[in-house]
C-alpha cells in the first residue's frame, strides 16, 4: 500500500447489504479509518480503523454529519430492486441528493457510485452498449439510477466533485441464470474496479460497466479500462452449469432484454 492508494477516512453507505459486507472486507488496506454505515444493523467495529454509524440516506441531517470528515465515499445504500416509486424516491433519489450536499459542504473530493445495469435495461441482449448510450430505464429503480448518474455529472460540473458510476451488472458469488452469464461480476473484479475507481487519477465524472470478461459481452469495456481496469474473471467457467438449467421462453423478458425480469416488474399503483 501506497500513501497514493490510501484515504484517510473513507466513507462505505450500505454496508450491511450484500456487496457491502463484501467491501468491507477488502477496502480496509485502502483507508486509515473505514466508516461503515447503513440503516440496518451491522456487525460493530473491529478494531480503531473502522467506525461503525447508522443512517438512514432519507435524513439529510445525518447525512451531512454522516460525510463530515471522510474524503472519499463508495456509495452503495440505497434500494437495490423494483420497488413501489415512494420508496425508491426516498432511499435513492433523496438519498443520493443528501450525499453530494453533504459531499460538497464537507469537500468530499471523489465519489464511487453503484449505479446498475437496469440505466440501459431495455435495451435488447442483441445489441452492444458503449457507455454514451442513451439511458433506457427498466423502471423506477433503473430510473433513480439514471437520476443518479445525472445528478454526479451536475455536481462534477458546477463543484468538481469527481464521480465513477459503476453500472453493476450483476454481482454475486456465482452467475445464477443465463442472464447473468452476459451480466456477471465476480466479487474480486468488483473489488478492483472500486480500487480503481477510488485511486485512478483525474477521472472527472466517468460511467463504467461493472462486468467480468464475460463470453458475448453486451457493453464496451473501454471505459472501465481508461481508469486501469482489467477484469480476471469470466463467467464461462459456469457456463457448463447454467446450461443444465432450463431456459426462459426466447420471448420472456429474462431472455430478450438486457435487464431481464425487472422490465416485467409492477405496475405498483394499481
Ligand atoms: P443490498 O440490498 O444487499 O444492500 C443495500 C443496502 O442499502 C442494504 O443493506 C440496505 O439496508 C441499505 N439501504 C436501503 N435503503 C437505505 C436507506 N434509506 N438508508 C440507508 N441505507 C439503506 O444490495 P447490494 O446487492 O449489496 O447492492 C449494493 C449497491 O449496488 C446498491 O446500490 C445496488 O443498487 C447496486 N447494484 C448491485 C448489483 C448486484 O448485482 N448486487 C447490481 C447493480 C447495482
Ligand atoms: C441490480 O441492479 C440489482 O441490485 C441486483 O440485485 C441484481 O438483480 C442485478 O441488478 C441484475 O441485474 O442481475
Amino acid at each position: 500500500m501506497t500513501e497514493r492508494q490510501t484515504k484517510q477516512r473513507l466513507l462505505l453507505t450500505g454496508a450491511a447489504g450484500g456487496l457491502g459486507r463484501v467491501l468491507r472486507e477488502h477496502l480496509k488496506p485502502f483507508a486509515r479509518t473505514l466508516r461503515l454505515s447503513d440503516r440496518a444493523d451491522m456487525a460493530p467495529a473491529c478494531g480503531p480503523e473502522e467506525e461503525v454509524q447508522v443512517c438512514d440516506l432519507s435524513d439529510k441531517q445525518a447525512v451531512d454529519a454522516l460525510v463530515a470528515g471522510c474524503d472519499a465515499i463508495v456509495h452503495l445504500g440505497g434500494i437495490s430492486v423494483e420497488r413501489p416509486f415512494e420508496e425508491i424516491l426516498e432511499a435513492n433519489i433523496r438519498g443520493v441528493f443528501h450525499l453530494y450536499e453533504a459531499a460538497r459542504r464537507h469537500g468530499v473530493k471523489r465519489v464511487v457510485f453503484a449505479s446498475s445495469n437496469h440505466v440501459i435495461g431495455f435495451y435488447r441482449q442483441t445489441e452492444f452498449l458503449d457507455h454514451q448510450a442513451p439511458h433506457r430505464p427498466d423502471g423506477y429503480y433503473g430510473l433513480s439510477k439514471a437520476f443518479g448518474e445525472d445528478l454526479s455529472r451536475f455536481y462534477f460540473d458546477r463543484y468538481g466533485i469527481e464521480t465513477v458510476c459503476i453500472r453493476i451488472g450483476s454481482s454475486f458469488p456465482e452467475p445464477r441464470d443465463h442472464r447473468m452469464l452476459h451480466t456477471w461480476l465476480s466479487y474480486g473484479d468488483l473489488t478492483e474496479l472500486v480500487r480503481c475507481a477510488l485511486f485512478a487519477p483525474e477521472v472527472g465524472h466517468a460511467v463504467v460497466y461493472g462486468v467480468s470478461d464475460n463470453p458475448g459481452a453486451w457493453w464496451d469495456a473501454g471505459a472501465g479500462a481508461r481508469i486501469g481496469f482489467q477484469p480476471r474473471d469470466s463467467s464461462q467457467a459456469f457456463q457448463a452449469r447454467i446450461d443444465a438449467l432450463p431456459r426462459p421462453p426466447a420471448d420472456a423478458p429474462a431472455a430478450v432484454y438486457q435487464g431481464g425480469n425487472f422490465c416485467a416488474a409492477g405496475p405498483f399503483e394499481d
